[in-house]
């Protein structure tokens, strides 16, 4: 990893090298991994990210023409420039629409005009939310700026609104909530209902302990698809149990009306079910982080939660599978997917001195199946988003 020093330099460069003149600021706001909570958010259940060390950053500065220049460094020459009065749903779209959103979702406090630079690290495409750490440095940047009277808990909205209303992605707020709200040492522990949260801390390395990401390397889009298919069925189960949201069923023998016997119904079972029985793991992890228990507990409920994902929520793909399959039979104490699923990474909960052979382990399935190597590596929980310089 870069140190914070690197990072500015690196964006006020590419900044000025773009734009001509220094940036007022930096911000950066990190992606995250989810120890477990899978679509449990939209559902109004809990949800226990940390934050990854990998940042996405902004380099922004005020400008007085009325247009919003946005520059990456991770797609050279291509600066999208647009009037922030022509800013819409779609447009822009690609990569330029997340901060283009958080823009248009401020666009009050911005008519003057916005010049943006980002730059980052955040694996894209590997379900560690580089879309939200993008949005979440901007709609900082854009607060400090200009001077906003928004708490962090606001930009979370600003955020996700930016990605289900102008992106179109109809995502929770679980990524959001992970970059702004996260804290180094801790995973965060949301409920996303009452968003009341409290920071667990997390030294694996005391316990000689880590986790281990291991990118498949298929990727996944939220925009399309089979996200939103689980969405409208979580909201359709909740509807047919009677309930605002799925959050409210607590015991899966509750779940039994959905089986009615015909395959749709099956189906919506299997999604609550996941649901239901994943906000109880959440709980359950939550305890015993808390209390003296061997985090080692915590692995056969990662794993439990990668089988519900795939068996109830049908959201894993075979090479997830493979990689936890892999991890666990090299000694991993528990593996799962994380995210949005349909292609991205999984977590595994790994003893230190086993970290090369899991990554062995992995990568020998992978080139099994013809399949490049996956990237891997351990994530220490980090700091959230921040005011760089
Ligand atoms: C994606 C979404 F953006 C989150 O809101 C959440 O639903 C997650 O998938 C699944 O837990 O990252």
């Amino acid at each position: 990893m870069i140190s914070d020093e690197q990072m500015v330099s690196r964006a006020r460069k590419a900044f000025t090298e773009s734009f001509e003149h220094a940036p007022e600021g930096v911000w950066a706001a990190p992606g995250r991994v989810n120890v477990i909570g899978e679509h449990t958010d939209y559902n109004g259940g809990y949800v226990l990210p940390v934050a990854l060390p990998h940042t996405t950053r902004a380099a922004v500065a005020r400008r007085d023409d009325g247009l919003v220049a946005i520059a990456s460094l991770q797609h050279p020459g291509n600066t999208v420039r647009t009037a922030i009065e022509d800013l819409a749903p779609g447009h822009p779209d690609g990569w330029a629409g997340y901060p283009a959103g958080v823009v248009h979702e401020l666009r009050d406090g911005v008519a003057s005009g916005l010049s943006i630079l980002v730059d980052g690290d955040v694996p894209a495409g590997a379900g560690l939310s580089s879309s939200a750490a993008l949005e979440c440095a901007v709609a900082l940047a854009l607060r400090d700026l200009l001077g906003l009277d928004l708490a962090a808990a606001d930009l979370v909205d600003v955020a996700r609104r930016a990605e289900n209303d102008f992106v179109g992605a109809p995502t929770g707020i679980l990524d959001q909530s992970a970059s702004l709200l996260c804290t180094a040492g801790h995973a965060l522990f949301l409920d996303t209902q009452d968003r009341s949260s409290e920071q667990v801390p997390l030294d694996l390395e005391a316990a000689g302990l880590a986790l281990l990401v291991i990118d498949s390397g298929t990727t996944h889009d939220h925009a399309d698809g089979g996200y939103g298919d689980r969405r409208r069925e979580c909201e359709e189960a909740a509807a047919r149990l009677g309930v605002g949201l799925l959050r409210e069923i607590t015991d899966v023998a509750d779940l039994g009306v959905l089986a009615d016997g015909t395959a749709e119904g099956n189906v919506l079972h299997r999604r609550a079910r996941h649901v239901v029985t994943e906000n109880a793991r959440v709980l359950e992890v939550v305890d015993a982080l808390r209390g003296d228990a061997d985090p080692r507990a915590i692995g056969r409920i990662l794993t439990a939660g990668h089988v519900s994902l795939r068996d109830d929520f049908e959201i894993s793909v075979p090479l997830l599978d493979a990689i936890v399959d892999a991890a666990v039979g090299a000694g991993a104490h528990g593996a799962r997917m994380v995210g949005g699923g349909f292609g991205g990474s999984a977590l595994a909960l790994v003893e230190v001195d086993r970290i090369a052979d899991v990554a062995h382990a992995v990568t020998d399935r992978f080139a099994r199946e013809s399949q490049p190597a996956p990237r891997t590596f351990t994530v220490v929980p980090s700091a959230g988003a921040r005011r760089l310089t």
